[in-house]
């Protein structure tokens, strides 16, 4: 193969005057999925390599391997690597077919070497953390851009660390729940509590959840986590109560895995063997990209309102598909998303926002909470927009349960001017 000797080449002239060499893999598609390219259209792929060719500069070269478009950059480092590869996928290609434009997109990932010691081996590793950056881009969506970088590695040995901790951790009770204040802003009480998880690691130190539920979503986890924090808060609640007065609890559940008919009986098994009434129980379910299928979803939350459970809606206005989880889903809560709260009065825009938000809501006569409310013209706006619930840093912070107590002495908010 020309192209593989042409590699090795580079790779050997690189290595031997000691300068960098970057790999960019390329996959073509047509509108808006660069993966599902099939290699059959050779008249196309003519076309992205005649172009390719004409931007490369010299000593530079590419070819095509199946689907893929390998494009070899001697002498290039990782950020000039990198701003080719974006260039690429951002700008798209350009290209005319029979003096028509092509509708196509580009994702791309991309590797360097840096320091070499082997050159055929370095060279071979490069192309495939390139395929495995190609991937990632993948993953993130259509015309992406992913770079293998040291700090990818570093992030992937991290996710792989803290996914294969999971289990033991659920097992050895390493996760705590932080609460934060539900606040009636009308009234400056606190009218419930959202229990967040924490992870406390024995070496990689406090995770936030941000961080390791999406992982445990992928590995399977997701309702061991949940079952965990529903049966810890459920734990905690009586204190909480106690101090704070009348409230309710808010857990976060899940959707992955939440079709499982399994779902709800263990949630509800949950709550029986505590002593809390249904009715104090708010879950907060988020979208997800992945909720399918959806009937199944639509029938495990049924099964929990029908038991007294209260559902929320989290985080709407975020996400990917929140008016069409909005529109399927039977909640008694919904929590807007800190996306549609306006950054300050001239934030003209998210109070429009907000506004039509909160009348749809209204419509639906659901309960509705705005999350996010950080400062005091932000506290103010959700007043004027007549909002009554409202959660953020302004009223508090996520904390400690033994903390609760001495922060809102019997439920009382004081705010700091
Ligand atoms: O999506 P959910 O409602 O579960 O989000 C809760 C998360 O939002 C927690 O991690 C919490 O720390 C964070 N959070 C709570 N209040 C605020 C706020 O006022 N501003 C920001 N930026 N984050 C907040
Ligand atoms: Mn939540």
């Amino acid at each position: 193969m020309l192209f593989l000797r042409e590699c090795e080449d580079a790779a050997r002239e690189a290595s031997r005057r000691g300068v960098p060499l970057g790999v960019i893999a390329l996959s073509i598609g047509e509108g808006d999925e660069a993966r599902l390219w099939t290699p059959l259209d050779a008249a196309i792929f003519d076309t992205v390599s005649q172009k390719l060719r004409e931007r490369l500069r010299p000593g530079c070269f590419s070819s095509q391997f199946g689907s893929t478009i390998f494009i070899v950059l001697p002498g290039t480092g990782e950020e000039e690597t990198a701003a080719f590869g974006r260039r690429l996928v951002e700008r798209g290609l350009d290209l005319y077919l029979d003096g028509t434009p092509m509708e196509l997109s580009a994702s791309a990932g991309a590797a360097t070497v840096v320091a070499w010691s082997d050159a055929s081996r370095d060279l071979r590793d490069a192309f495939s953390r390139a395929v495995a950056a190609l991937h990632l881009a993948w993953r993130r969506g259509s015309a992406s851009f992913t770079m293998h970088s040291i700090a990818f590695d570093r992030q992937r040995r991290r996710e792989n660390c803290i996914g294969r901790a999971i289990a033991n951790a659920l097992h050895r009770g390493e996760f705590t729940l932080n609460y934060q204040p539900i606040v009636d802003v009308i009234e400056s009480r606190v009218v419930a509590v959202e229990a967040l998880m924490r992870w406390k690691h024995p070496s990689l130190g406090g995770l936030m959840p941000d961080e390791f539920v999406p992982l445990a979503e992928r590995l399977g986890y997701a309702r061991g986590l949940d079952e965990y924090a529903l049966t810890a808060a459920l734990v905690d609640f009586p204190a909480l109560r106690d101090a704070l007065g009348d409230v309710k609890l808010h857990v976060n559940i899940s959707p992955e895995q939440l079709w499982l008919p399994a779902a709800a009986q263990t949630l509800l098994a949950i709550v029986a063997s505590s002593k809390i009434d249904p009715g104090d129980i708010v879950l907060e379910v988020t979208e997800s990209a992945r909720v399918e299928p959806l009937d199944g979803l639509v029938a495990t939350l049924e099964r929990l309102r029908c038991a007294g459970v209260r559902i929320a809606i989290d985080d709407l206005g975020a996400g990917f598909n929140s008016f069409q989880f909005f529109a399927n889903i039977t909640s008694d809560v919904v929590k807007i998303d800190r996306t549609v709260v306006p950054l300050d009065r001239t934030d003209e825009r998210r109070k429009a926002m907000l506004d039509g938000v909160m009348r749809v809501c209204s419509a639906l006569r659901l309960d509705q909470i705005v999350e996010g409310v950080e400062t005091r013209e932000q506290h103010e706006l959700v007043l004027a927009a007549g909002g009554r619930l409202a959660q953020g840093f302004r009223y508090g912070f996520p904390v400690a349960p033994e903390l609760i107590a001495g922060l809102y002495p019997q439920g009382k908010v004081q705010l700091a001017r």
